[in-house]
């Protein structure tokens, strides 16, 4: 008995050419006008999209299909307050002696620093814990697979989601990161991956002037 696999029927929605480069088209725009946003309005977003936004995040591939990610969702302006002081403190030890010059040379277009409001101005903070293992039902470790990746393509998913919803979001990644799993009482067994900043952003918001490659710069046909 080595075949434990059980199949449904794919569900599958076959596209004229056409109609599929109009759709490609149209995700294309739609992806291009995100942006990262530093300065966020304090204004409340319903829950339900985040809720939504998570839940399409959660349908990302993953090694094994152990889904191994854990979305930490904070509104509490106590939490915010707790995790904008742990990430500063790193920060503060970055910029002003962690980080290499090229480092900081490389950030200066950026306009970024040690001071992190946007932590308690936007609405809600996400967490992304990565789980390395998990716990199965006899409470031994079960090792998870392409770990990194798997979230890595969940947060993708997520930061779409949530552009697509029209919410504006920041990556913010203080290391090392550590203080959000005491902070939050995440177990040992999950690395938190990034902060994911969630909210409106703020009115005349402005963002660095920067450009995206061209194709012919990260694809090559074969
Ligand atoms: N974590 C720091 C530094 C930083 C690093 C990179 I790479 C960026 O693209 C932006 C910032 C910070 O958040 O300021």
């Amino acid at each position: 008995m080595k075949n434990k696999t059980s199949t449904i029927k794919l569900d599958f929605n076959h596209l004229r050419p056409n109609e599929m480069i109009e759709r490609a088209k149209n995700f294309y725009q739609l992806v291009n006008s995100r942006r990262s946003v530093r300065d966020f309005e304090s204004r409340c977003v319903p829950i339900e999209v985040i809720q939504h936004c998570l839940r399409a995040a959660g349908t990302a591939p993953s090694g094994a299909n152990r889904q191994p990610w854990h979305f930490a969702v904070i509104s509490n302006p106590l939490i915010k307050k707790q995790i904008r002081e742990g990430a500063e403190l790193e920060e503060q030890e970055f910029y002003g002696s962690r980080a290499p010059q090229d480092w900081l040379d490389a950030l200066a277009p950026l306009g970024t620093d040690a001071e992190k409001p946007f932590l308690e101005h936007a609405p809600y903070l996400i967490v992304i814990f990565a789980e390395k293992y998990s716990m199965d039902a006899e409470n031994k470790k079960q090792k998870n697979y392409y770990v990194t990746e798997s979230v890595g393509i969940a947060t993708g998913l997520l930061i779409t989601a949530l552009h697509g919803a029209g919410l504006a979001t920041l990556t913010h990644t203080p290391a090392p990161m550590k203080f959000l799993n005491q902070i939050l009482g995440r177990p040992r067994a999950e690395k938190p991956l990034m902060i994911l900043v969630v909210g409106y952003p703020e009115k005349d918001a402005k963002v660095p002037a920067i450009k995206r490659k061209d194709l012919s710069e990260v694809a090559s046909f074969h």
